[in-house]
């Protein structure tokens, strides 16, 4: 028996409308408290509005639509990109679960509420606005937090002005429940519709200011260099050799971010700031992870005559398994509408639901990313996958809400 009825067509027409606000080509530029970023905020709450859910921003950006004064199941995910963003990731979980709690509204169904999370693409920390939310992230903390581009979490939070009332509790909700584009290549390469995701890895992140002498690239001879650059090269080289014999193929490190300074073709770099951000699913590996990279840090240094100096950028993030019950509704709505066409799969992503997964019963669903990508412009998800997204994540809301 299903207690409400969601229309694809609708959900399909806000996913594209929502593309709009900081449209670049086929993706978005919607950094978290951008000009965009809140026109876009402000139009999903006037969506919300428009479905009978009561709209409330808590002070860190983080807008919820609910479905009453009691207690509901929680849907969402973030509307926040990364500086070069897909259109999808995050929006996707939006826009689903507003027209999931719309329709049920509409059909005096269950009480299904929305969330739409701040900054989880970490402009500022990592998935800053359900952290903040979760309590894992003090908001005085948060406050200190300055994004590469100079702008503190404070500064950028004050653009919401009189929306911003206080945090919710969370034993306002049963749940959280969220579908996500999956990011990586398995559903698509093995042409398969849902991921009922198992658990989320772990992440941590340093950012690493090394310090050499910046001096003249024509008159300074190899050997008397303190070039910072060299030292990142020799930082990613030993990275390489001594992770090999600890991690696993699901085992990640990045250096995503490198500042070179003066930054100059004709200067020999004095000064590096990079980002180093490892993941695993086994905390005690992202240890031996960690061990790895200071080691590799120290030689670097030696080798270079550079100094090096460390600030851990992020709160540790904690491997997460999802919640049992949870994972069986997915698993049974999944078998209900896209048969054989599912499996169960653990996520490489981080997500918001990693920050609410000891505060209460969470999972999530995944959606096929076409070619594996995303975090780039290409992004992109099939029309057809994206409806039954809606519909395993729409019947999974339906078995689990009470009511
Ligand atoms: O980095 C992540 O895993 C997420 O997409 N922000
Ligand atoms: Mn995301
Ligand atoms: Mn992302």
């Amino acid at each position: 028996m299903h207690r409400f009825s969601v229309d694809p067509a609708r959900f399909l027409s806000d996913l594209h409308t929502l593309r709009q606000f900081g449209a670049c080509g086929p993706g978005v530029k919607r950094r978290a408290f951008t000009p965009e970023d809140i026109a876009a905020r402000d139009w999903i709450a006037q969506q919300m509005q428009e479905a009978g859910l009561q709209t409330h921003f808590d002070p860190a950006g983080n807008l919820f639509g609910l479905a009453g004064d009691g207690p509901s199941l929680l849907l969402g995910s973030h509307s926040d990109s990364q500086p070069e963003g897909g259109w999808l990731d995050g929006a996707l979980g939006v826009i689903a679960a507003l027209e999931i709690a719309r329709a049920s509204k509409a059909a005096g169904g269950p009480a299904l509420s929305v969330v739409n999370f701040q900054d989880e693409e970490g402009r500022f920390g990592a998935l800053t606005g359900s952290s903040v939310w979760s309590g894992k992230l003090p908001l005085a903390e948060a406050d200190k937090l300055v994004a590469t581009d100079g702008e503190s979490f404070a500064e950028a939070r004050a653009s919401l002005g009189a929306r911003a009332g206080d945090f919710l509790p969370h034993d306002r909700f049963t749940g959280f429940l969220e579908m996500h584009i999956e990011q990586g290549p398995v559903l698509d390469q093995a042409g398969e519709a849902i991921g009922v995701v198992t658990g989320i890895v772990g992440l941590r992140q340093l950012q690493v200011t090394i310090t050499g002498q910046q001096n003249h690239a024509g008159t300074t001879p190899m050997a008397q260099r303190k070039d910072a650059f060299t030292a990142v090269t020799r930082l990613a080289t030993a990275l390489e050799t001594g992770m090999a014999n600890i991690v696993t193929p699901q085992s990640v490190w990045t250096i995503g971010h490198l500042r070179l300074e003066p930054n100059a073709s004709s200067i020999v770099p004095g000064r590096a700031v990079c980002t180093i951000q490892w993941r695993d699913a086994s905390a005690d590996r992202l240890d031996r992870m960690e061990t790895v990279i200071t080691n590799a840090l120290q030689e670097a240094a030696a080798q270079t005559g550079c100094a090096v100096h460390v600030d851990r950028l992020r709160h540790d993030l904690v491997p997460v398994p999802l919640d049992e019950g949870i994972q069986s509704a997915c698993a049974q709505a999944a078998q209900e509408i896209a048969p054989g066409s599912w499996r169960e799969m653990p996520s490489g992503a981080l997500h918001d639901a990693s920050n609410l997964a000891d505060l209460m019963p969470v999972g999530m669903l995944f959606v096929p990313s076409i070619n594996g990508i995303s975090h780039a412009f290409e992004e992109d998800t099939h029309e057809a996958d994206l409806v039954t997204g809606l519909k395993v994540l729409a019947r999974s809301a339906d078995i689990l809400a009470p009511g």
